[in-house]
């Protein structure tokens, strides 16, 4: 069996020390952290979701799921992540309120720090306030929602709504994504940008300032 498909079962037994020991491997022997990501650790989360979907795992197994999808980001980021350079841009990245999903976030938030992009992570089930009150504090280029939950998405809209009335919209751009969200959705709610995955909201951002959006 392939490392990548090894990294991709681990993920979906929810065995974390595998799945790092398997990822220092594959980083040693030269696989493209891409690869690592969309072949590995992605498509053992897509499984996994997809057991879930059928009553076939439960979610204490989507949570050893996802703790093994993490300690393998640990070892990514750092390869992935820029080495000081002025950033070109500060985002505040949260995932909106009534909902907890952190990774594919966190996996935005990895992509945009390599992109050359300060994070301010909000964390998880973020409030429109807390958005606001970042927004209102000055040095904010872009305000990055994620959502993963049908009934959650909505909040997208309501925070872009609240930043408005509290007369912040315009000095902000918006980008948004995660697993329900759509291009359309995005167009309908008034947002700037969407990225269907974590490479695509870094280069959505790059071009949202104006600046080459080309990168691997
Ligand atoms: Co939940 N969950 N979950 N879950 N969970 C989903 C999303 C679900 C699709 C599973 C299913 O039914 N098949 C389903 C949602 C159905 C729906 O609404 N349409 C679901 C459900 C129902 C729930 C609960 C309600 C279950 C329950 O309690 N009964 C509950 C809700 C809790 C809450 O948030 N209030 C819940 C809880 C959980 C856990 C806590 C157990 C755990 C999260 C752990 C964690 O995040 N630390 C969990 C997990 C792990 C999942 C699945 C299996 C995996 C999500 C994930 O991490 N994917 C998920 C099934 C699935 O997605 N296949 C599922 C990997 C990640 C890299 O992908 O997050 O899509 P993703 O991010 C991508 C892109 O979407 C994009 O880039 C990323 C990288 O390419 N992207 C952006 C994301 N954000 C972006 C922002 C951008 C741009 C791009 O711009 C800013």
């Amino acid at each position: 069996m392939s490392n990548l498909k090894s990294i991709a079962e681990s993920v979906v037994e929810g065995d974390d020390k595998k799945v790092e020991e398997l990822t220092k491997r594959a980083i040693a022997d030269g696989v493209g952290i891409a690869k690592i990501l969309d072949d590995g650790l992605i498509a053992g989360m897509e499984t996994i979701g997809e057991l879930f979907g059928r009553k076939e795992a439960f979610v204490p197994e989507l949570l050893l799921s996802a703790r093994a999808m993490q300690a393998s980001m640990k070892l990514l980021e750092p390869l992935l992540v820029g080495s000081g350079i002025k950033p070109i841009g500060k985002v505040a990245l949260g995932t909106v309120k009534g909902d907890i999903h952190n990774i594919g976030k966190d996996l935005v938030g990895i992509m945009l720090k390599g992109a050359g992009f300060e994070i301010i992570d909000l964390g998880v089930d973020v409030p429109p306030e807390k958005f606001i009150d970042t927004v209102r504090a000055g040095g904010i280029d872009i305000v990055g929602m994620s959502a993963l939950l049908t009934t959650s998405m909505s909040m997208m809209k309501t925070t872009i709504e609240a930043l408005d009335t509290a007369g912040l919209r315009k000095q902000v751009k918006i980008i948004i994504g995660g697993a329900v969200v759509t291009q359309d959705y995005a167009e309908s709610i008034g947002a700037d940008g969407y990225g269907a995955n974590a490479a695509e909201a870094a280069n959505r951002a790059k071009k949202l300032l104006g600046l080459k959006g080309d990168q691997k």
